[in-house]
């Protein structure tokens, strides 16, 4: 029998079931190891061999840990809310659960036929209840809590109200979403229910607020920032406007000091933990107060006089402005500010009698997206308001102008501008003429040259001479003795948007009393299942479709959320499910918990970088706190694997014709370039009567040939059904089998690199394979290993192979593993070597790449057992010193032919082996030897 991958296959594969030779066990006396990958989104298209790509990397670094010991857990689920599924509802009316249990069968079938080692009992779906009722619950728990900024941890809401009972807000460390309250014990006790829970809103680590979201009119729902892209939904590319909106949030922002904090304990890419950092944006400076002057003319009313109200306008918004509060990261360039700058939406602006000029520009700048808004500074917009603010350190009026470039939801929406240093106030300055003092030594604002981080300070009075890092600490320092400002730290990140109003998502285990007050559901409530509706789609008062539900309610009588959860709730805490699939009564056991602990190795896609892989480190944070789980940070490692490009295929026809011309003759026509299914093109060449059937205008074409072949061009792009490039792992499987399929997949490049799904190599790889299954073989394919000891240069070849095994594994290089394995079986080939000491670790090594060839060996060898559980083979690194060596022999000063003999030969036995050599008779040809020279590790001459 040849080397019959797909009988070798379906066997293992069915043995593995039987056997549940996957099923990860608890012995806690054996160290554990985890690895996880990204679980898919079940999508009607199936996979492409571009996903399984990091899921084969992970299985083989989980077959290797097991085979070195390890309790490997390595499971696998689905992430299985989500809009495709919901749209597709929407246009056929099926339940999105039925598309979604259809699409994981054909995930789930697709996946075995590649026979990873998932433990399919700990399966996670994030649309079960039994799975949702854990992330209803955290809900729960986040609405309970708050944030103790000096602890530094979540604590309950019940110790924040008795604070508040006993001393107001005064001695509270609390992150909140609105730092201008402040009331005394007296005020917080004569507050009734309504301001009580508005005031606490601020605080709960899940809340609600009037908020402005990215709205999709087309899928009628709310989209996060990172599920829009250039102002468009990253699904579907429909347009996405803001809208203010009542929201759920989560207070994400609490935790951005230990998010950064942690990102230097975990083993991550530095690209990715940069992307983490800037998207937490963490910055220091201050808040500065600038005296504000309001002219005559804007006054509102005669008896208007801003200097009346307590209020600032700043992160409190309040309703008068007495001053407009900023923020900077550069203090020390106060004396440089020349004009001051306030977002569309600044507060002021609602106080004042605008120019209709003005009033215009402002409702045209609010309505324009922040990207938009953020863009590089091209069409330089704003608009002089008619105020003055006093600059603090020089006392000069400077004009307030309004632009679309500062943002109301970052800082104090104000801004100072000092044109001289910071590139956008300098093109704001140069379009509309105003005024620009270098503050540098040696800052040439001609050239641009802003960002002079280095340099001594000049124009600055009482700041000139001192260095620019001293000078901010300087400048700050003075603006609190002055009164008109403090130190402050600044965050880019935002609180997460959690509501969306959509179908196909998590409930909130939420109802609204007699008043609108929501209220949590009991524990003994959850899971709050999804009701049923009669279509997809919002009501005809515009709410979302639970709203469909007119008997869906708490003790049938209190309305629910109708909102649901984001996509990336149930991807929050899927990771710590699988320790503890089946419990019901938590989340997690808190000794599964503390046994498995953390994530040792997570692969998965870059596209996570500040959604899921925030929203997770954040979530698993906050169960930390509550004592839940007992690491920290969820994914120790990870590793982003490269996205496979598609590699398309081009045929090009004959201007106005249906001819079709081969690619090298191509030149001498005028033709249209035209894609052409990958899949019925191999080695790039064409098969010609699968594309006369393929589409019913080509059913007449016509081929001009080279040598006889119809040559493809080709060309790298996205993996896409309309370039028609995209290549199902089932017909590879189908052709060569799962084993090629895996060893190609890492074959094609290094893990993280981005590469073209090429199957011109396949073919090699296979080939690969039959070797190796020659090695165990006869002539007449009859299993045939011998007992022989092996010979030091097999064992060398070998040992060499342990080692780069190993080390190639650890290092997550698994191509250059692939090549190591082709060269050694090449060896071993040359050597016809069938000895059992050989193969048997060799097939060992091929376990985690190869599987099911590498079992069917194993048994054959005589195993019983899975090879799964065999011992990774030590290294031996005496195996690898030169045993022999190969003398190179000369008659007369000329090379005749080459000897292996022992290192450490001595000068009479080699002289005797060259002898008896019967090429030495040859050489010599009946003369006399004169002279035997013999250099040690070198070289033999004979003289005759
Ligand atoms: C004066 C100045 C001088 C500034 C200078 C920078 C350079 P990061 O580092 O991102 O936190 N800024 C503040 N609030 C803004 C808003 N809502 N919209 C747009 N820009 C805003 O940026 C902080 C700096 O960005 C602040 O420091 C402020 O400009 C501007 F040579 O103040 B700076």
């Amino acid at each position: 029998m040849e080397y019959n991958f797909s009988e070798i296959e379906k066997k293992w594969q069915q043995r593995w079931k039987e056997q549940q030779t996957y099923k990860t066990g608890e012995d806690k006396n054996k160290p554990k190891f985890y690895v996880l990958d990204m679980f898919p989104y079940p999508s009607g298209a199936g996979l492409h061999v571009g996903h399984p790509l990091g899921y084969i990397a992970s299985d083989i670094y989980s077959r290797y840990k097991r085979l070195c010991g390890y309790n490997v857990l390595h499971p696998m689920g689905y992430d299985a809310f989500g809009l495709p599924a919901e749209q597709y509802a929407i246009q056929t009316g099926q339940h999105p659960r039925v598309t979604t249990d259809k699409n994981i069968a054909r995930y789930r079938e697709q996946l075995d036929k590649i026979g990873f080692s998932f433990d399919w009992s700990r399966e996670v779906k994030t649309c079960e209840p039994e799975y949702y009722k854990w992330t209803q619950k955290t809900f729960i728990d986040l609405y309970g809590h708050y944030y103790n900024a000096k602890e530094q941890k979540a604590k309950p809401i019940s110790e924040l109200i008795s604070s508040f009972e006993n001393n107001g807000n005064a001695n509270v460390s609390a992150a909140c979403g609105n730092p201008d309250i402040k009331f005394s014990a007296e005020e917080w006790k004569n507050m009734d229910a309504q301001a009580k829970h508005q005031t606490l809103m601020e605080y709960r680590l899940a809340y609600q607020k009037d908020g402005m979201v990215n709205w999709c009119p087309q899928l009628g729902t709310v989209l996060a920032n990172d599920e829009v892209a250039n102002g468009l939904s990253v699904r579907g590319g429909y347009p996405v406007e803001r809208k203010l909106m009542r929201q759920w949030y989560l207070r994400i922002t609490a935790y951005a000091d230990r998010m950064l904090a942690g990102l230097d304990k975990i083993d991550w890419s530095d690209s990715l933990k940069e992307t983490q950092r800037n998207w937490i944006g963490r910055s220091t400076g201050a808040n500065v107060r600038f005296k504000l002057i309001v002219p005559q003319a804007l006054k509102l009313n005669d008896n208007f006089q801003p200097g009346q109200s307590p209020l600032s306008c700043g992160e409190g918004m309040g309703e008068r402005c007495e001053s407009l509060e900023i923020f900077t990261t550069r203090a020390d360039t106060m004396f440089g500010a020349t004009f001051m700058v306030i977002a569309p939406e600044h507060p002021v602006l609602a106080q004042v009698k605008l120019d209709k000029e003005v009033e215009d520009y402002v409702n045209w700048a609010k309505n324009r997206s922040e990207r938009e808004r953020q863009a590089e500074v091209k069409n330089i917009s704003g608009k002089f308001t008619g105020l003055y603010a006093e600059n603090p350190f020089t006392k000069k009026q400077i004009p307030v102008w309004v632009s679309e470039y500062v943002l109301a939801g970052y800082g104090t929406g104000a801004i100072m501008a000092v044109p001289a240093h910071d590139s956008r106030d300098y093109a704001f300055a140069k379009h509309f003429g105003l005024e620009i003092i270098p503050l540098i030594k040696g800052c040439d604002v001609s050239r641009e040259s802003f960002d002079a981080k280095e340099g001594e300070m000049e124009n600055s009075g009482f700041l000139n001479g001192m260095q620019v890092k001293d000078a901010i600490a300087f400048a700050i320092k003075k603006v609190e003795e002055m009164g008109i400002g403090t130190a402050k730290v600044n965050f880019r990140l935002r609180d997460a948007a959690f509501s969306r109003q959509r179908y196909w998502g998590e409930p909130f285990p939420v109802y609204y009393d007699e008043n609108g007050i929501p209220q949590m559901l009991p524990l003994s409530e959850l899971p709050l299942e999804l009701p049923a509706v009669d279509k997809y789609l919002p009501t005809e008062t515009g709410e979302p479709p639970l709203g469909r539900a007119t008997s869906w309610k708490y003790q049938g009588k209190y309305g629910y959320e109708l909102s649901t959860m984001p996509g990336f709730a149930g991807s929050s805490a899927y990771f710590l499910r699988y320790m503890d699939p089946h419990n019901d009564k938590c989340l997690v056991d808190k000794s599964k918990n503390e046994y498995w602990r953390n994530v040792d190795l997570y692969i998965g896609g870059t596209e996570h970088a500040t959604g899921h892989l925030m929203y997770s480190r954040f979530w698993n944070m906050f169960l930390f706190d509550l004592g839940e789980i007992c690491e920290e940070e969820p994914f120790q490692k990870l590793i982003n694997q490269g996205m496979i490009q598609g590699r398309s295929n081009f045929v090009y026809r004959v201007v106005g014709t249906s001819k079709f011309v081969s690619l090298g003759l191509r030149n001498q026509y005028e033709t249209q370039e035209i894609h052409v299914d990958v899949n019925i093109v191999s080695n790039d060449i064409l098969d010609l009567d699968k594309f006369k059937v393929s589409r019913p205008e080509y059913a007449n074409a016509e081929f001009i040939l080279e040598d006889g072949k119809y040559v493809c061009g080709w060309a790298v792009e996205k993996m896409s059904k309309s370039y028609y490039n995209v290549v199902n792992p089932d017909d590879v499987v189908e052709k060569y089998g799962a084993d090629t399929l895996r060893l190609y997949e890492m074959f094609l490049g290094p893990l993280e690199m981005a590469k073209p799904w090429d199957t011109n190599g396949i073919d090699g790889v296979h080939r690969f394979l039959r070797k190796l299954w020659r090695l165990y073989h006869d002539a007449n394919n009859n299993f045939a290993v011998s007992n022989d000891k092996a010979t030091a240069q097999e064992l060398k070849s070998l040992h060499k192979l342990i080692k780069k095994v190993k080390d190639d594994i650890e290092a997550f290089s698994f191509n250059t593993a692939v090549s190591g394995f082709m060269i050694c079986v090449n060896v071993l080939t040359e050597l016809r070597c069938g000895k059992r000491e050989i193969l048997e670790p060799l097939t060992v090594l091929m376990a985690s790449f190869a599987p099911h060839i590498a079992e069917e060996l194993w048994e054959g060898l005589g195993n019983s057992s899975t090879v799964c559980d065999a011992a990774f083979p030590t290294f031996n690194p005496e195996m690898l010193v030169e045993s022999s060596f190969e003398y190179p022999v000369s008659f007369n000063g000329k090379l005749r032919f080459k000897k292996e003999m022992p290192m450490g030969i001595s000068a009479e036995e080699a002289q005797q082996q060259i002898m008896s050599d019967p090429n030495t008779e040859k050489f010599l040809e009946g003369k006399a030897i004169k002279k035997f020279i013999f250099v040690p590790g070198k070289i033999v001459n004979i003289a005759c």
